[in-house]
């Protein structure tokens, strides 16, 4: 059995009941082969895979809280730290009721490779905790927030680990979490990304991913002969990521037809209207619904369906797994040309396997969502300067970025002889500088 199989077998084994982590794990040492093949000896001796796929710590505990009838109630909190080869562990924190050690650790070990991609400086964590905002009072969800923190804040730094958001994590919660941080420790640092810009927040970070995605998005067609002026676009979820890919798109010409969240989906065929869908999910944190009540015309459906709309570029969004082999089957009938990943792991390994195989440009989200974590990279870069930088100049940082990953991904795609895989090329070019710093930093 080669190395490879080897270590893939021993981690399947033993982690056999975290179906999230394995399903990155797999994709990865898949894509992974012919490096590993090249170089077995030594990162056998190195037992690199071992220890790429192992975390420096998980880091779980107790979060009691009180909610606004007087009762105490408890969630789980967690922090992994990945891997901090090339620097400070960075990665954001997930709320969510779907939270476990699984979808954690994935997440994590995705970051990694991400946060390599971005040429930055930073290594890849990742947290968050079963603790659902939905529904919540602005009180208690700062209750659970300055008590995850005040367990959470023996383990971060500046210069140790920067949490951020992600789904569940946005400018409130950042904003609790730092004020508690601050309180706590009497340091003002910049220990965590994404920041409200009266103290210590980047512009950009809050359409970073969602515009870096479309930046990316736009350098791929583009070396494919064409553009997003005139196109298609299907969105899926309706958060953070989703309003500012479907922004971006719009701004570079392309129609976006769809959005949905937990509950259902919009397809407005004049095109979303952005303002309400801010409105509704910004302002109000309401459901999707709500759309249909303030625009008769578009349609509204509960449950999923996005990918039933004939497209040409599909992005999805939302969340992990949301993109199945009958949705791949779905776009390909209907003649989609590309699909990039705003969220996480978004589309399965059989899903992602068919749209290949059926010549779909396709690229993973630890290239083409790394917007988000980049511009926290610049926030970083700016907080140790004691400076702040203007849009325009942080907007044109983070497209030189998407622009370089691409180039990157499709470049190291071509040298191990599979042009135009991403997938490949993503994980090619994110494991090698992380392994080159691992071997230079010895037994660690
Ligand atoms: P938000 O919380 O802002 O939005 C998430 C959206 O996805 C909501 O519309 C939500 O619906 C929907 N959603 C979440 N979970 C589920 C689920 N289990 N089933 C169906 N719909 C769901 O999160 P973000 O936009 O920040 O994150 C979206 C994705 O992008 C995640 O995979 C995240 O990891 C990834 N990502 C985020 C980055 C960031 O900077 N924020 C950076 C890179 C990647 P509802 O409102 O009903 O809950
Ligand atoms: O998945 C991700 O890259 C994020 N949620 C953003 C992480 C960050 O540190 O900005």
């Amino acid at each position: 059995m080669s190395y490879l199989q080897n270590v893939l077998t021993q981690i399947e084994t033993k982690y056999s009941y975290q179906p999230e982590f394995l399903q990155a794990v797999r994709e990865v040492f898949e894509s992974l082969e012919p490096v590993i093949t090249k170089n077995e000896k030594l990162y056998e001796q190195e037992a690199i895979l071992e220890r790429i796929t192992e975390p420096d710590r998980q880091i779980q505990f107790r979060v009691p809280w009180v909610d606004d009838s007087g009762k105490m109630r408890v969630n789980t909190g967690y922090r992994i730290q990945f891997n901090n080869a090339i620097g400070p562990y960075k990665g954001g924190l997930r709320l969510h009721p779907s939270v476990n050690l699984s979808v954690i650790k994935f997440l994590g070990f995705e970051q990694v490779f991400k946060n390599s991609l971005t040429g930055l400086p930073m290594g890849g964590g990742k947290g968050g905790s079963d603790f659902d905002p939905k529904g919540k009072s602005d009180r208690e969800v700062m209750a659970f927030c300055q008590s995850f923190m005040t367990e959470l804040y023996k383990y971060i730094g500046a210069d140790e680990d920067v949490p951020a958001g992600d789904i569940g994590t946005g400018a409130r919660e950042i904003g609790y979490l730092y004020g508690q941080y601050k309180r706590i420790t009497g340091l003002y640092e910049g220990v965590l990304t994404g920041k409200g810009l009266s103290y210590g927040g980047s512009l950009v970070r809050t359409q970073a991913t969602g515009y870096g995605l479309l930046y990316l998005v736009d350098e791929l067609l583009k070396d494919h002969g064409s553009g997003l002026d005139g196109k298609t676009v299907t969105v899926s979820g309706a958060g953070n990521v989703a309003i500012y890919a479907a922004e971006k798109a719009q701004q570079l010409g392309g129609k976006v037809v769809t959005l949905s969240d937990s509950t259902g989906w919009i397809y407005d065929k004049d095109g979303v209207d952005l303002a309400l869908v801010k409105d509704i999910k910004e302002v109000r944190r309401a459901r999707l619904s709500e759309y249909k009540a303030a625009k008769p015309s578009a349609d509204y459906h509960e449950g999923r369906g996005v990918w039933t709309i004939k497209t040409d570029i599909a992005l999805p969004c939302a969340t992990q797994n949301e993109l199945l082999l009958d949705d791949a089957k779905e776009l390909v009938k209907n003649g989609v040309q590309a699909v990039c990943e705003g969220a996480n792991m978004p589309t399965t390994i059989e899903a992602t396997k068919y749209l290949q195989e059926n010549g779909v440009l396709f690229v993973p989200g630890k290239a083409s969502n790394a917007g988000g974590v980049a511009t926290s990279g610049l926030e970083m870069s700016q907080n140790s300067e004691r400076l702040s930088w203007s849009f325009e100049e942080v907007d044109a940082k983070l497209k030189g970025i998407m622009t370089g990953i691409y180039k990157n991904i499709a470049a190291a795609a071509e040298e191990y002889g599979m042009k135009g895989n991403y997938v490949a090329g993503a994980n090619i070019a994110g494991f090698s500088k992380v392994v080159n710093a691992m071997l230079a930093q010895g037994a660690v």
